[in-house]
């Protein structure tokens, strides 16, 4: 077997990362009959346009972002709602791990486009950075240039906070923050350092207002059409892989924290918000949700309640 891995990270970064070690356990299962090469970010092109590779077959295996599908599979935008799973980032895991909303009924939607969400899982939470105006209150968004992902409901999420969100794969973002195309990008902590964004911002603000969630995704096709043992022992890396992958997001982030923060011929002053200005976001962000279930969801909002109901039967 000859399979495709692709990541939208480089070396180093958790989504290669975690690809290069499910390759390696593959292999060890299976008795070296299973070699995966794993795919940089940037050779195969966007973001957007590893989706596509991955619907046709000609990658076999992705570690995909939902804030990368909006356009095509309406119901995964429910990622870019803001405050929606818990501030702690564990519990956000187990309930990515748990979900029925979206292990079954958010995958069933992905399928309809030959991606199959074999896992979701945190990459950390995101915070935000910026040039010029330190983020602190929802006016500090005030017509503020600020990068997204492609997902039309994350452009909506800024919209919220009367900013002016550009969409942009992040292999531009480096050089649209140097120049000022953009003023700032939201990212979890790891990502911000090795991607040197925090190197031409001036602020970081640890406002922690979503949770940055990947998916490993295979060709529903390819994937069928595995026979039993192979599929399990996909199945079984994949499980295996998460709690991998949690402490792998997690020394990266406090690492990176600290380069941060001690880097001193890079200086960026990392802002902590209140309470009360992470209360001042949370009203402004709560109609987005509305917005979800009326104009975006295609199915009035199930998947949303049902997640809903799920986050506080875990105890939020
Ligand atoms: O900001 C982005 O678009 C990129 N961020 C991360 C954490 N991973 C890949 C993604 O394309």
């Amino acid at each position: 077997y000859n399979w495709r891995f692709v990541t939208e990270e480089v070396d180093g970064q958790v989504q290669y990362e975690y690809a290069e070690e499910f390759a390696k356990r593959m292999k060890e299962k299976s008795d070296g009959a299973v070699n995966i090469d794993v795919y940089e970010f940037g050779g195969l092109g966007s973001e957007t346009d590893q989706v596509e590779q991955l619907q046709n077959g000609a990658v076999e295996l992705a570690v995909m972002s939902p804030g990368f599908t909006g356009n095509m599979v309406k119901e995964g935008q429910i990622f870019a709602l803001h405050f929606l799973f818990p501030d702690d980032v564990e519990k956000t895991q187990e309930i990515l791990n748990t979900s029925e909303a979206l292990n079954t009924d958010l995958r069933e939607r992905y399928e309809e486009y030959s991606i199959s969400p074999l896992s979701y899982w945190t990459e950390g939470a995101m915070q935000w950075t910026s040039s010029g105006t330190a983020l602190e209150e929802p006016s500090d968004f005030q017509n503020f240039k600020m990068r997204t992902q492609t997902s039309p409901l994350i452009l909506e999420s800024y919209k919220a906070y009367d900013a002016d969100p550009t969409p942009m794969s992040w292999s531009e973002l480096y050089t649209a923050l140097d120049r000022g195309t953009v003023e700032g990008q939201e990212n979890p902590i790891f990502f911000i350092g090795d991607a040197s964004f925090y190197e031409v911002q001036d602020y970081m603000t640890v406002s922690n207002h979503n949770n940055y969630v990947a998916m490993t995704t295979v060709n529903t096709e390819w994937y069928e059409g595995l026979n039993d043992d192979m599929k399990a022992m996909v199945d079984e890396t994949v499980e295996e892989m998460q709690e991998w992958v949690f402490e792998e997001q997690k020394s990266q982030n406090e690492e990176w924290l600290e380069t941060i923060k001690n880097d001193e011929e890079n200086p960026t002053e990392v802002i902590e918000l209140t309470k009360e200005q992470r209360e001042m976001f949370k009203d402004k962000a709560m109609p987005v949700r509305d917005f979800y279930r009326e104009n975006v969801s295609t199915v009035d909002g199930e998947i949303l309640d049902k997640l809903q109901e799920e986050i506080s039967s875990a105890g939020e």
